[in-house]
């Protein structure tokens, strides 16, 4: 196996990045995403959309607190169908970049169902290593690889991938960069799926909403607006084709996750953002759009 370099100042590039890469090189022990994985191996780091059993809230005591983390498994790993949809009918052996892309399981659940060959680029070190050895156990290695890079600056050829997904990540990059990224990597009419939650413009002004604050301060992110995803979208030449606001259905998953005694704390402030409207939860599919010339041939 491939070993994991130690912190290259060519992927970890400046100040911000360097902390953002501390908090997640930190955060080894997180019981709430590694039981959960433990189950079947998919490990996320992401959230959920849709309702949940609302009987496990009044299960047996002895029994309450499994049920509940089955459950926000469940919809984890359910979540990923946001992407899968989004993509449609891949072609098998189809190139798909998963930006961010974490313990891997939203690679892994690409692959076995698209059968796709998956790029995942990561710099967090232990996540790095975490992947590859479930690659390696899940016989998938050669099919789904996991590498040690900055996901606004890859080590990929032009035009290399038919899909980009970033599930829940982009909270962490410029979106700018990000995106002039991903359309040089995609091949004319290949398709970049987001899965993102952002602050809603119409509901707040810049820096005001005190659950968008507490939030990026849990997880040192950088929540974007809403119309600065597609201020960008559209300066990279990404075309949306369909957007969804998912932010209803994102709350019942939090109501599941404050009844669970693995809580982390962040829990109200999605709950107070989405209920109040000023987070927004997003899934949107763009194509990259062709040139004249691409056109022609
Ligand atoms: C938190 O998921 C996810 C993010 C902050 C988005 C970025 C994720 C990457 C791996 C880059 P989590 O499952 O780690 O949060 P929690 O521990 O609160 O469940
Ligand atoms: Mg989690």
């Amino acid at each position: 196996m491939t070993p994991v370099p130690s912190r290259s100042r060519d992927v970890v590039r400046d100040d911000y990045e360097n902390q953002l890469n501390d908090h997640w090189e930190d955060k080894q022990n997180d019981p709430i995403n590694l039981l959960l994985g433990k189950m079947d191996g998919l490990y996320h780091h992401h959230y959920a959309v849709g309702d949940f059993d609302r009987s496990v809230l009044t299960a047996p005591p002895d029994r309450r607190q499994q049920l509940i983390l089955n459950e926000m498994h469940r919809m984890e790993s359910e979540q990923v169908d946001l992407i899968l949809d989004g993509l449609g009918d891949a072609p098998p052996g189809a190139r798909l970049l998963d930006a961010g892309s974490g313990r891997g399981g939203t690679s892994f659940m690409i692959h076995d169902r698209l059968g796709c060959h998956v790029d995942g680029v990561n710099f967090c070190e232990h996540h790095l290593a975490f992947s590859r050895k479930l690659a390696q156990q899940r016989g998938c290695a050669d099919n789904v690889r996991f590498h040690y890079a900055n996901m606004v600056s890859t080590p990929f050829a032009d035009a290399s991938f038919r899909y980009v997904v970033t599930n829940e990540t982009t909270m962490y990059v410029d979106l700018f960069e990000a995106f002039t990224e991903f359309a040089r990597l995609l091949q004319p009419g290949g398709r970049y799926v987001l899965v993102t939650w952002c602050e809603n413009d119409a509901a707040a002004a810049p820096g005001t909403s005190p659950e968008i604050n507490a939030i990026d301060t849990h997880y040192v992110s950088r929540i974007h607006r809403r119309s600065t995803y597609f201020r960008a979208l559209a300066a990279s030449g990404l075309v949306p084709s369909t957007v969804r606001d998912l932010t209803r259905e994102a709350i019942p998953y939090w109501e599941l996750r404050s009844c669970s005694a693995l809580s982390t704390g962040v829990e109200q402030p999605f709950l107070d953002g989405y209920r109040r409207n000023r987070l927004n939860y997003l899934v949107v599919v763009a194509e990259k759009a062709r040139t004249k010339k691409q056109t022609a041939s």
